[in-house]
């Protein structure tokens, strides 16, 4: 089959490759059709080495697509089902999952970096993150897919694997932003218009977006930001709404030391600041003693949106589907797995694109 392969990290290009395989299907696996997949930054981070990825590798961890075959041992799920898939299948019975927090779930992410699901002749290919959506097929283990109705467009369903999860649920889940509340979000990118999305649909009275290109502050006032501004238009902003006391909650949706510290000094005592950029793991952020105490604020790491994908999907879907969340909106354009580098390309530059959907 067709894919895209990262041959080592630190290139900048894939490598269209037409001779890839999938491993067989286990008992307990399945192996997915991908029909849409978004282009997200985390894809750009796997490439450059911001975040942990293993090479040769087929990049790609927010799509959807139709079930192609299910192993002996597989229930819940049948060849013909549309579904969405997940970075972080929960295995439903660990300590995490038992606890009710199962995007913490590490025993099919780990089994990620040691089972490669994809072969070049006889080279293992690892799938980012278990997955590798930049493949007309992919296998994973049956939890790393969530049915849904055979209605939703593709496109629609592949967002929902990663960018709205992980924006929305850092707004609904981990923040749990009230009615009333002020809302601050530096960063505009898929992620950001998310949390901005999921602040409007907490019914956040104020929610102030902050992104240095220009192009990005109408796009935010289109998915309800109700004020924007370049990060030096941020002091006087927080003094007009805030009276420079800081807004209820923050989110850092950009994931460097200079956003999260921008994002902990502009909440408000006993505040809420959520991190919600994926970062690099030798970037430090620095924080005094004594403010950490005195503040009193909440300082909050947001990973997938605190998501349970099995309740988290279904409902975003609703809410797509009642006109609350606007996913159609965010797509900026289509285009063809021949044509993935160009839209990594676009994605470096920090534009006006929301999501690039490759359409397989
Ligand atoms: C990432 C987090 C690390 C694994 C891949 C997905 N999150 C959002 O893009
Ligand atoms: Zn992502």
């Amino acid at each position: 089959m067709k894919a895209a392969v990262l041959n080592q990290i630190g290139d900048t290009k894939l490598e269209l490759r037409e001779d890839v395989r999938t491993t067989e299907v286990g008992p307990r696996e399945i192996r997915i059709r991908v029909r849409a997949t978004g282009v997200c930054h985390s894809d750009l981070s796997a490439m450059d080495g911001t975040l942990p990825a293993l090479a040769p590798g087929i990049i790609g961890h927010e799509g959807a697509g139709v079930v192609a075959e299910v192993g002996a041992a597989v229930e819940h799920l049948a060849p013909g089902d549309h579904v969405i898939v997940t970075f972080v299948p929960p295995c439903g019975a660990c300590p995490n999952c038992l606890r009710g927090q199962p995007h913490l779930c590490a025993v099919h992410a780990i089994a990620a970096f040691t089972s490669p699901r994809f072969r070049v002749g006889d080279t293992p290919v690892f799938g980012y993150a278990g997955l590798g959506t930049f493949a007309e097929e992919l296998v994973v283990p049956a939890e790393g897919a969530v049915k849904i109705p055979d209605d939703v467009p593709f496109e629609i369903a592949a967002l929902v694997a990663c960018g709205v999860t992980t924006g929305v649920g850092a707004v609904l889940n981990t923040a749990r932003v009230e009615p009333g509340a002020s809302v601050l979000v530096i960063g505009c990118g898929g992620v950001g218009i998310s949390v901005i999305q999921g602040a409007r649909l907490a019914g956040a009275a104020r929610i102030v977006a902050v992104d240095p290109v220009p192009d990005k502050h109408e796009l935010a006032r289109r998915f309800g930001a109700t004020h924007v501004t370049a990060p030096e238009g941020l002091a006087a902003l927080s003094a007009e709404l805030t009276g420079s006391m800081g807004f209820d909650h923050s989110f850092d949706v950009v994931g460097i030391p200079a956003t999260i510290r921008s994002a902990w000094d502009n909440a408000r005592r006993g505040g809420t600041v959520v991190v919600v950029g994926a970062g690099r793991a030798d970037a430090m952020v620095e924080f005094s003693a004594q403010e950490l105490f005195l503040h009193d604020k909440r300082l909050l790491g947001s990973f997938y949106g605190g998501a349970n994908v099995r309740h988290d999907y279904p409902r975003l879907l609703e809410l797509w589907r009642a006109g609350r969340l606007d996913l159609d909106g965010m797509i900026s354009r289509r285009l063809g797995l021949d044509e993935i580098n160009e839209a990594l390309e676009a994605l470096r530059d920090p534009g006006t694109l929301i999501r690039q959907i490759v359409l397989l």
